[in-house]
C-alpha cells in the first residue's frame, strides 16, 4: 500500500493555474462536420461525435495520450429531449470498430451500441449514423462498448465517455450551479496485487459467503495510481466557485473502469435526488455517496459551510492521488480541507420505499456469480451459473412479463451489475427489502445478494454484464433475448 504514499499532489501550488474549469465538458457538439473522405450523410446530423486521440492534462506535467470524443475526454456534455428523434453521426479516425454505447436509454439493440447485440459497428476509418428516440429523461452517459481482453488501451479503460442530459421539459431548475462530476482513474495496469477498495459488502450480512471457501491463487487484476475528476487531479483544475447559500445540483458519474468509488464532502451533505438518473421515492441526505463502474447520483449540496474543502474519494490514497475537486466559497482562500465523514455506510434502500410491496413476478430467474481464480500471471474466469458468455437461449423473456432477477455474487468483489436498455426495480440487498428505485445498474456487495424486478417491455437482445471492463472481458456476461 506504501506505493500508493509515493505519489505526492502539485496541491495548492498549481491552484488556479491554467487548467479547465469543471464545467469544460459542456455542450460544443455542434462542431462543423468534417468529411476527410467519408461519405456525407443526406442529411446534418443533430449531434456529431469523432473518435480520436486525444490528450488529457491530468496536471501541467502529466499528459496522457488516449481515445476521445470531439478532442476531449470526458466527450462533450450531451443535451437531448426526451421524446424526440435524434441523430448522431459518429466518425471512427481509429484502426479499430467501435461502437457508442447510449448508456441508460431504452433505444432499440440495434442502435444501443453493442456488438453482442448485433448493432453494427462504427467502421475503423469511417462512420455510422444513429438514430433514436431517447427516453427516459435523466441523467444517461455514453461511452464505448468493445472488448478490451489484455490490451489496456482500448474500451472503457481509454477516454472514450460523456454524461448524456435527457430532459424532461419539466425541470423545475431548483438551483444556482450545476456541476458534472466524473470520477476516473488513468493508466492502468495487470497486477497480481491489487488494493482492495471494497469497503462495502465487508460490513453486514453475507450471504452468499461460501461455507468452504477457494484458496486457489487469484490472478491478475487491473489497477491505477492516478485519479481524476473530470480530465484534472485534484488540485490541478480550477476550484468549484460557490458562494453561501447556493444550492448547487450535481451530476456524479463513476465512470472508471475497473473499480467501485466512495466519495464525500466534508461539513456538507448529498440530499439525492435521484440514482442512474431515475428519480429516486424518498429523496435523503447523505454524508457519503458511493457508485460502482456505470452509475450515477444527482443530487443537491447545499452550500451552507464557508470554507475551501476537497470534494473526493473517501480512501487516502485515492484521493490523494488525484480523486477529487476543489469546492471554493466566495473570498475563502486557506489550503483545501479534508475530514473524514462520520457515516460512510453506503445503502440503496433509504432512498427506497420500506418493504417490498412489488407485485408478484412471473417468473424468478436465479443467477449465480463465481470467479474461477487462476494463480499468478493469469486472468481469472467469471462463470454465470456456471458458464462463460453466452449462455445461448438460457435467458429467454417473454414480453409482458415480469422477471425477478436474483444476484447471487459468491465471489470476494462487489460487481456493478449492468443491464442494457431497460431499468428494473430494487427489491432487496442482502435481504432489506425495498420498493420504488429504478435503476440500469447495481453493486451486488461482496459475498452478497441482490434482488431486482425487470418488465421485458423492450424487445431485442439485451446484454447483462459486471461493468468492471476485466470481469465482463473474461466471461461476467449474458446475453437475454425475448421469445
Ligand atoms: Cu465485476
Amino acid at each position: 500500500m506504501k506505493r500508493r504514499e509515493l505519489i505526492k499532489l502539485a496541491g495548492a501550488a498549481t491552484l488556479g493555474s491554467a487548467a479547465t474549469s469543471v464545467l469544460a465538458a459542456r455542450a460544443q457538439n455542434a462542431a462543423p462536420m468534417q468529411m476527410n473522405g467519408e461519405e456525407a450523410p443526406a442529411s446534418k446530423a443533430d449531434v456529431t461525435l469523432r473518435i480520436a486521440p486525444v490528450t488529457v492534462a491530468l496536471t501541467p506535467n502529466h499528459i496522457i495520450s488516449t481515445i476521445g470524443y470531439n478532442g476531449t475526454s470526458p466527450g462533450p456534455v450531451l443535451r437531448m429531449r426526451e421524446g424526440v428523434p435524434v441523430t448522431v453521426d459518429v466518425f471512427n479516425d481509429t484502426d479499430v470498430p467501435e461502437y457508442v454505447h447510449w448508456h441508460g436509454l431504452h433505444v432499440p439493440a440495434e442502435v444501443d451500441g453493442a456488438e453482442e447485440e448485433q448493432t453494427p459497428a462504427v467502421p475503423p476509418h469511417g462512420s455510422r449514423r444513429y438514430q433514436f428516440t431517447p427516453r427516459p429523461a435523466g441523467t444517461r452517459w455514453y461511452h464505448t462498448h468493445t472488448m478490451a481482453m489484455d490490451d489496456l488501451h482500448r474500451s472503457t479503460y481509454t477516454g472514450q465517455f460523456g454524461f448524456l442530459m435527457v430532459d424532461s421539459g419539466h425541470d423545475p431548475g431548483n438551483y444556482d450551479q450545476e456541476i458534472f462530476l466524473a470520477l476516473r482513474d488513468w493508466e492502468p495496469f495487470f497486477t497480481n496485487q491489487p488494493m482492495d477498495t471494497d469497503e462495502q459488502g465487508q460490513f453486514g450480512p453475507q450471504p452468499e459467503r461460501p461455507s468452504v471457501l477457494d484458496t486457489r491463487p487469484n490472478g491478475l487484476e487491473v489497477d491505477s495510481l492516478i485519479f481524476s475528476i473530470n480530465d484534472k487531479v485534484l488540485g490541478a483544475g480550477e476550484p468549484v466557485r460557490v458562494r453561501l447559500g447556493q444550492r448547487v445540483l450535481a451530476h456524479i458519474l463513476n465512470a472508471s473502469a475497473i473499480e467501485n468509488r466512495s466519495i464525500a464532502l466534508p461539513g456538507h451533505k448529498f440530499h439525492v435526488l435521484a440514482m442512474d438518473g431515475n428519480p429516486v421515492p424518498v429523496p435523503q441526505s447523505v454524508e457519503t455517496l458511493m457508485l460502482g463502474p456505470g452509475e450515477r447520483v444527482d443530487a443537491i449540496i447545499e452550500m451552507n459551510q464557508p470554507g475551501v474543502w476537497i470534494l473526493g474519494g473517501m480512501q487516502d490514497m485515492i484521493r490523494n492521488s488525484g480523486l477529487g475537486v476543489v469546492i471554493e466559497y466566495a473570498n475563502e482562500h486557506r489550503q483545501p480541507q479534508w475530514l473524514p465523514p462520520a457515516n460512510a455506510l453506503w445503502d440503496y434502500t433509504v432512498f427506497g420505499r420500506p418493504g417490498g410491496g412489488q407485485p408478484e413476478p412471473d417468473h424468478t430467474i436465479d443467477m449465480v456469480f463465481e470467479k474461477i481464480p487462476s494463480g499468478v500471471g493469469q486472468f481469472n474466469a467469471w462463470l454465470v451459473n456456471g458458464k462463460q458468455y453466452p449462455h445461448d437461449r438460457e435467458f429467454v423473456l417473454q414480453q409482458g412479463a415480469r422477471y425477478r432477477l436474483v444476484f447471487h455474487n459468491r465471489t470476494d468483489d462487489a460487481h456493478p451489475l449492468h443491464m442494457h436498455r431497460h431499468n428494473f426495480e430494487l427489491v432487496d440487498v442482502n435481504g432489506k427489502k425495498t420498493s420504488g428505485i429504478m435503476k440500469d445498474t447495481v453493486i451486488v456487495p461482496f459475498y452478497g445478494r441482490a434482488t431486482v424486478d425487470l418488465v421485458a417491455n423492450q424487445p431485442g437482445l439485451t446484454l447483462f454484464h459486471c461493468h468492471i471492463q476485466q470481469h465482463m472481458d473474461y466471461g461476467f456476461k449474458a446475453l437475454f433475448r425475448y421469445a
